[in-house]
């Protein structure tokens, strides 16, 4: 139920992305440098496809295209996850998909929080993938203890921002001047803080185990470690970092440029070393510094069906078994010509992919199918008789081997470990107080509901031949 009283999901998610946008802006001189950047080679783009731009008017806000599409958090217990599931709910986004990183050598599991519902993307998809530490990956039994000690101790949510998220579960929402005071106080979770609440010698032995375990046990709070607006040409602003001072991490995440484009493809700038001080034995500040914070870009496409995902999953380990890319770039271009070489096994043509099975795609009747009395076919008949259309339905989540490269690539080029392989979706969904949404089922769930908005067309019990 709507209440006229309150401030509706959707708006308080759009002014807590602008308030975040400007902060980290203003935190990150350089991810402003790669804000610009991006807003330049879109306007760009758009300039020279104008067919692009007149798609994009009709089925997006134009003006912000060049807006965030996610940021990324990492939280250090179970009560920290569950109150941010809570927080997370007032501003309409919800946990989608597990992630275990552990195989990928980042002692952590994670979620998406996200709007789910289209128009609510429509309104404003930002989302923050959320990660939880996995202490019980430490094998250090010490520090594991210390770790949990001082996390146990710490509050990362102001006490502003915990009864207006209670006010809001208690009462249905929140009036507009509740909800201006909601993104104040909430935003100071994601805020930096350069004096860590360790010491340098407790920090050093943190960052030696792992350093984002240094990352989430050493500070106040849970920084945003980065935001990500959208590209429309991901490879040019690749390409163009350097000239604007901002050095690239070695290659571009996913899959490889396509006509057709499929999933998410993502890159960054490499995370900065910023001066930190820490806790000393006199009481003194200790100067040091702590790398963690970058800016990312992220250009998306088709949603793919478990089919089409374990194809994707086959030719990316194909073309790693192939060239594995160095962290240092030296081998960029030998992975980028794998990559485009091994993906030419996936179908680069809409109808071949949906007649393959391999994305879902999301149906509606054409005028002429408006039109049509009486008539009835199968689905692919009717496409084939122009009756009904196709459109891809756009990826709106993550992918565990690109977030494990966006980590590795800004926790320094050393740090790839190895964890056993240990997912724990149970534990984790027991640790957010929820179960998360399960992407396929949920596009599947789309993809059918658009079928079932042609019937006045589509006979489904008729086979097509
Ligand atoms: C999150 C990395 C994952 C992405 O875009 O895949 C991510 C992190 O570094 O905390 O944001
Ligand atoms: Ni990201």
């Amino acid at each position: 139920m709507t209440n006229a009283r309150f401030v509706s999901p959707d708006e308080i998610r759009s002014a807590f992305s602008a308030a975040m946008s400007a902060m980290y802006r203003d935190e990150v001189p350089a991810y402003g440098t790669l804000m610009s950047l991006v807003t330049q080679v879109n306007e760009e783009t758009l300039a020279n496809d104008p067919a692009l731009k007149e798609r994009l008017a009709a089925t997006d806000s134009l003006a912000r295209i060049s807006e965030e599409r996610h940021g990324a958090i990492r939280l250090g217990t179970p009560a920290e996850l569950a109150m941010m599931r809570r927080a997370f709910a007032v501003m309409g986004m919800f946990p989608v998909g597990y992630y275990d990183l552990s195989t990928a050598g980042v002692p952590v599991h994670s979620t998406a929080f996200r709007p789910i519902e289209d128009e609510s993307l429509k309104r404003n998809p930002f989302r923050v993938f959320t990660s939880l530490l996995r202490l019980d990956l430490i094998a250090d039994e010490q520090l594991r203890a210390e770790a949990a000690a001082g996390l146990a101790e710490r509050r990362i949510f102001t006490d502003g921002a915990i009864s207006l998220v209670e006010k809001a579960e208690s009462e249905g929402g929140l009036t507009e001047p509740d909800a201006r005071k909601f993104v104040a106080e909430v935003l100071e979770t994601f805020r930096w803080h350069d004096r860590a609440i360790v010491s340098a010698d407790m920090y050093k032995r943190l960052h030696d185990a792992h350093r984002l375990i240094a990352d989430v046990v050493s500070f106040k709070g849970p920084h945003i470690n980065h935001l990500t607006p959208r590209t429309l040409d991901i490879d040019s602003v690749q390409d163009r970092m350097p000239a604007h001072g901002i050095a690239p991490k070695a290659v571009v995440e996913g899959p490889p440029t396509r006509k057709c484009p499929i999933l998410l493809r993502q890159t960054s700038f490499k995370a900065l070393e910023e001066p930190v001080s820490f806790i000393g034995e006199d009481g003194e500040w200790k100067k040091g510094s702590h790398t963690a914070r970058f800016g990312e870009i992220e250009q998306r496409g088709l949603a793919l069906t478990p089919k089409g995902r374990g194809l994707y999953d086959k030719l990316l380990n194909d073309t790693r078994a192939l060239v594995r890319p160095a962290a240092d770039g030296s081998n960029s271009a030998e992975y980028v010509a794998a990559l485009a070489q091994v993906f030419q096994a996936f179908p680069d043509d809409w109808n071949e992919i949906r007649k393959a099975g391999l994305g879902y795609f999301r149906y509606s009747l054409t005028a002429k199918g408006e039109a049509a009395a009486g008539y009835k076919t199968d689905l692919e008949t009717a496409i084939a008789e122009g009756f009904v259309q196709f459109d891809p339905i756009v990826y709106e989540d993550f992918l565990p081997v690109s977030a494990a490269g966006i980590f590795q690539s800004n926790l320094g080029d050393d740090a790839t470990q190895e964890f056993t392989a240990s997912p724990n979706q149970v534990m984790f969904e027991r640790d957010l107080g929820a179960s998360v949404l399960d992407e396929f089922a949920h596009y599947a769930a789309i993809e059918r509901a658009s079928i079932e908005a042609c019937l006045s067309v589509v006979d489904l019990a008729m086979a097509a031949e």
